[in-house]
């Protein structure tokens, strides 16, 4: 008995000692592999450990800098198991905490950015500004092993090399679009989303909401938009809609993540939901029938009824008490059935509407063909004249060029799901561009940043949308946020490859490109 004891003791010293030598304390802090790749980062040799004797530390005031410790410590929690406790005050830092500081003293980092200074004994986040407080803690997430993604216990050890990260974005508007109206999208899935686009510091989700094949947020003064509008999908599904309630749920749960929702009402053309839910928006005051095809360019409100500027009125006033960011999307694009002269005449009106319900405009590219109100913004994404012009009327540009944004094409002619009409974006293409320079006329004073539209006509649930987003998505929002000056694609495929256990580990299925080496060596890359 005596025997067995020791041999059993020798036989799990040696094995505690080989499992010591195989995962070897991170050191070096620039080896990490960090998307979107920071402003700088400096190693300095010595490894900072999470114990279950961590605290996180914020400020009393303002309010949701606790919030932003307490999204860490529920992340970390799950999968560690440390038991994190957040605490607000000025308790002083103990050995492995991690503190969140808002500091006046450095406005260069700007209204997202933050500097991290990691040391042997503390972690700690500076911002000028809250978001940037939870842009750090997104590059905590991926500064330890992938594993801490999971959602089920892991074993530790939770290390991290110690060194300074500072940084902050090249654009303000980092965004994506979900086009919820060619096959709907629940609350669950846009939520589940919303945490990966704030995993890689995105900042703007653009809700196409409605479009020929559906109508998909209730509006209260014209219920027929959900009666009747929002029962149809692409291929003939059974659609489905938001109701207020979940809008405005899903609005504060982006919120909370430093998300900002910009909703979409498609107009004049991709109509047809509204169409046949209200004869009176018809021109000749007819209803369309309901529309389950994959077509573009048939439908139109008619331009010169005073109930269509009574019925966008009521729409636009719903949505903009319901939405809390500047801006409100119109759409605007491919209205082949409507004449030049009515769609200007039509954009002009609508913007005044948007302008009197206290926000902004935003439209895709053909908007600038109208006199654009101050604030507009030109959303680019088919004819570069267009977004020319409306630099020239002094509006600034969001790029969504569809043959390098458009997160909707197909990889290659191999792929399951996607369009080709704009050209194939395999991993690369999509990330080897810049928005400042791809069309010389529009500068990067001009620009706001950049969006990939994920159209849905082909993708019906999470596991296909994923297939399109996943790994491109990561790309985008390196986009958005790292200089291009900095932006490499052989450093980038290799820390893009780092980061398939890491999407794995949250539960992503991801489109396994074969420009990326997957299997590349790695700590923290056993999760497969
Ligand atoms: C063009 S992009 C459209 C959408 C389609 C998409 C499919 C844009 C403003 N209009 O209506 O869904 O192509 O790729």
């Amino acid at each position: 008995m005596k025997n067995n004891l020791v041999i059993f003791t020798l036989v799990s010293t040696i094995i505690s000692a080989m499992m010591a030598c195989t995962s070897k304390s991170p050191t070096d802090l620039t080896k990490v592999s960090i998307i979107p790749k920071p402003v700088s980062v400096t190693a300095d040799s010595g490894t900072f450990a999470l114990t279950t004797r961590t605290d996180i530390l914020v400020p009393e005031e303002p309010a949701e800098i606790a919030g932003t410790g307490q999204y860490l410590a529920d992340m970390l929690n799950r999968s560690t198991g440390l038991g994190l406790d957040v605490v607000a005050g000025s308790k002083k830092p103990g050995k492995g905490d991690i503190q969140l500081v808002l500091s006046e003293d450095d406005a260069g980092l700007g209204d997202e950015g933050y500097e991290m200074i990691i040391t042997g004994k503390l972690l700690k986040v500076t911002a000028y500004k809250p978001a940037g407080l939870f842009y750090g803690v997104q590059t905590i997430r991926q500064l330890l092993p992938a594993r801490v993604e999971m959602d089920t216990l892991q074993e530790g050890p939770w290390e991290i090399a110690t060194g300074t990260i500072r940084d902050y974005p090249d654009y303000s508007y980092r965004g994506a679009m979900r086009d919820v109206a060619r096959h709907f999208f629940g609350v669950d899935d846009i939520k589940i989303f919303i945490d990966q686009m704030a995993a890689y510091k995105m900042n703007v989700l653009h809700m196409h909401l409605s479009d020929d094949q559906g109508w998909r947020i209730e509006i209260k003064s014209w219920p027929n938009l959900t009666i009747y509008g929002s029962k149809t999908e692409v291929g003939g599904g059974e659609g489905g809609f938001y109701t207020q309630e979940e809008y405005a749920d899903i609005v504060q749960y982006a919120g909370e993540r430093y998300i900002t929702v910009i909703p979409e009402i498609d107009m004049p053309g991709h109509t047809n939901a509204a169409l046949s839910s209200y004869h009176e928006l018809n021109i000749g005051g007819k209803a369309t029938e309901p529309y389950t095809g994959t077509n573009v360019g048939f439908s139109t409100l008619d331009t010169r009824s005073e109930t269509t500027y009574r019925f966008v009125d009521d729409v636009i006033r719903e949505l903009a008490g319901l939405t809390p960011g500047q801006y409100i999307h119109i759409g605007g694009d491919e209205s082949h059935s409507t004449s030049l002269e009515d769609y200007i005449y039509f954009v002009n009106r609508v913007q005044d509407i948007v302008i009197s319900h206290g926000k902004k405009v935003l439209g895709w590219d053909e908007i600038a063909l109208a006199t654009l109100k101050p604030g507009a913004i030109v959303q680019y994404w088919a004819k570069a004249s267009n977004a020319i012009s409306g630099v020239n009327q002094g509006a600034k540009v969001l790029m969504s060029p569809s043959r390098y944004a458009y997160i909707d094409m197909k990889y290659d002619s191999t792929s399951t799901y996607g369009y080709n009409w704009a050209g194939y974006i395999e991993v690369d293409h999509a990330y080897n561009w810049d928005p400042a320079t791809l069309v010389p006329e529009i500068k990067k004073e001009n620009i706001v940043g950049i969006e990939a539209p994920l159209w849905a006509e082909t993708i019906s649930d999470r596991q296909q949308a994923e297939y399109l987003l996943y790994p491109r998505l990561p790309g985008y929002a390196e986009v958005g946020w790292t200089p291009a000056a900095n932006r490499d694609w052989d450093d980038y495929r290799i820390r893009l490859a780092d980061h398939g256990a890491r999407m794995k580990a949250m539960g992503i299925s991801f489109y396994r490109s074969t420009r990326v080496d997957w299997d590349r060596e790695k700590p923290g890359s056993e999760i497969e």
